[in-house]
């Protein structure tokens, strides 16, 4: 088995979410937008795709880095090809991030699994069929009956509990929001969140990520009293030592890092350092599903969880395939957003929860997306 063709397929779509200027993920009005499909087939005719950003899938980056390292290679041999891709990372200037990475490397395990008629978590070995999810909220905002105050946060957690979400994590307010970053707001809307679902509920807090210690440090206590679970990137990751510091003085679990480059060498880092009690990794944030189950074995190794960041095929498969997770993060959620709507170039969504709130692992070969190729074949725009 060879591969013989890389094709990016840009296609059109509508989407219902925009960005601030800082890059955090609102609601919006429907809009037109584009999306990319990578397809990677064989000499003897299997295929595989993963789905990115159009940008991260431009053709300077395919040219020069993933058609050279994959082109006329072995689909299967996916640790030759990642660790290939990975050192051409030095050189390129910051163009071949672990994102674009993380999008190649998933489409040779879709081929794989779809080659062997085997859906990707039980080729990695699989560990459990279902997987509890808590709902993800977006991050604040100023939206009249959105998630503008702490009593938007307390209402919307009530919402969640009946929907069947078994945990929830909340992301507060950031900039561009006028008056944020505030310790006190976050505090009243963990507050609020608390005494809407109770207090066995288990609850989470992912805040502004570029508090000072001082701040931090504030708002872990606060959060402490309230019997938060766990406290998610309230500082710039690239300062472990802040993090280690941090750790040292409060009694809630520290989670980490999410956003910090260098893959399992920076988790190995945060272990050795103390800088977090549980740790964290998603596939797009070190490079794929390969990596991401390196430091899941990492963490393992040292009697840690790895709670994996964001959702998706890729995620879903990686915590299908552990033993030290207990998660899945379903969303970004917010009251004007319906997370269970199919975006039109899939079939169906990889992550349906059950009443009881969860997510059952895929039954499709690969990755479990069941694409709608005709919508896309409809709607492209460009292939190269
Ligand atoms: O800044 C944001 O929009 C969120 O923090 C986002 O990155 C989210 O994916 C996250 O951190 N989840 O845990
Ligand atoms: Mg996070």
């Amino acid at each position: 088995m060879k591969i013989e063709q890389i094709t990016v397929t840009t296609f059109n779509t509508t989407s219902k979410k925009v960005n601030d200027t800082d890059g955090h993920t609102h609601p919006g009005p429907e809009h037109d937008t584009e999306e990319a499909m990578l397809t990677i087939t064989t000499d003897d005719g299997h295929s595989g795709y993963s789905f990115g950003s159009p940008e991260s899938l431009r053709p300077h980056l395919i040219e020069n880095y993933i058609k050279k390292v994959f082109m006329g290679e072995d689909p299967l041999d996916r640790e030759k090809l990642w660790i290939n891709l990975a050192k051409w990372q030095r050189g390129s200037g910051a163009n071949l991030t672990d994102r674009t990475m993380a999008v190649a490397e998933m489409t040779l395990w879709d081929l794989a699994g779809r080659a062997q008629n085997t859906p990707v978590w039980k080729m990695l070995g699989g560990y459990r069929d279902k997987v509890p999810a808590y709902g993800s909220t977006m991050c604040g905002d100023e939206m009249e009956g959105g998630l503008a105050t702490p009593e938007d946060y307390a209402n919307y957690a009530e919402w969640m509990v009946n929907r069947g979400y078994k945990a929830i994590k909340l992301h507060t307010w950031m900039p561009p929001v006028s008056w944020a970053p505030s310790v006190k707001m976050d505090i009243k809307a963990c507050a609020a969140v608390r005494e809407a679902v109770g207090h066995e509920f288990p609850l989470m807090l992912d805040a502004n990520h570029w508090y000072s210690r001082m701040d931090a440090l504030e708002l872990g206590k606060g959060i402490q009293a309230l019997g938060y679970y766990w406290y998610e990137e309230p500082m710039d990751e690239h300062s472990t030592e802040s993090y280690r510091w941090l750790a040292e003085q409060l009694e809630i679990p520290i989670i980490g890092p999410e956003y910090a480059y260098g893959k399992h060498h920076t988790r190995a880092e945060w272990i050795a350092s103390k800088a977090c009690d549980i740790v964290r990794v998603g596939v797009a944030d070190v490079g794929g599903i390969g990596p991401s189950m390196k430091c899941a074995h990492l963490t393992e190794s040292f009697n840690m969880d790895c709670e994996i960041h964001g959702g998706g095929a890729g995620n879903l498969a990686v915590i299908g395939a552990i033993s030290n997770t207990t998660w899945y993060e379903r969303g970004l959620l917010h009251p004007f957003i319906d997370y269970d709507e199919v975006p039109s170039h899939l079939n169906s969504i990889v992550d349906p929860m059950d009443e009881d709130g969860n997510i059952p692992m895929p039954t499709l070969p690969g990755l479990g997306e069941d694409i709608n190729f005709e919508y896309i074949a409809e709607r492209t725009i460009s292939t190269h």
